[in-house]
């Protein structure tokens, strides 16, 4: 079994020492605008402990990021004007994930049409436009 390590991207997200366009946070969630998006307006919930993935989730983290996740994508429908957004969690590197930090994605598009994710970052000032616009939706 892979160990949890406490460098990785998120963890480092979490402590703030790498930026990111923080879209919602309480005590125990974060959520952040993915840096490559499958679709505009793809978000990153996240918890504030660590997991690897679904299976090392304590339950009341669970409930925490699924109640952050209702919120955002109720913003994400009045911010992108789309009703269909795609919850996306991956759990492995068999199934795919690369950044072994529990997170779930919330990506505004049609399962069928997404693709890989990108492999270079979106626009920054888009992204920062698109933080601002949700965390307002959610205020
Ligand atoms: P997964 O493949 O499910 O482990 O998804 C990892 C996602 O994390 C992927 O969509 C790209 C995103 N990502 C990777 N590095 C960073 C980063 O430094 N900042 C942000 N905001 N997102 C990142």
């Amino acid at each position: 079994m892979q160990q949890y390590d406490r460098n990785n991207i998120f963890a480092r997200i979490i402590r703030g020492e790498i930026p990111s366009h923080k879209v919602y946070e309480d005590t125990q969630t974060l959520a952040f605008m993915d840096v490559m998006p499958q679709a505009r307006g793809h978000v990153l919930v996240i918890p504030k402990c660590e997991a690897l993935e679904l299976t090392d989730m304590p339950q009341d983290y669970l409930v925490a990021v699924f109640s952050a996740a209702k919120k955002i994508i109720g913003a994400q429908r009045k911010v992108l004007h789309r009703d269909g957004i795609v919850q996306l969690q991956l759990s492995g590197e068999q199934a795919g994930q690369s950044v072994f930090h529990y997170h779930i994605h919330l990506i505004p598009g049609h399962i069928h049409e997404l693709g890989k994710h990108e492999s270079v970052a979106a626009d920054q000032a888009e992204l920062a436009q698109l933080a601002a616009q949700l965390r307002a939706e959610l205020d």
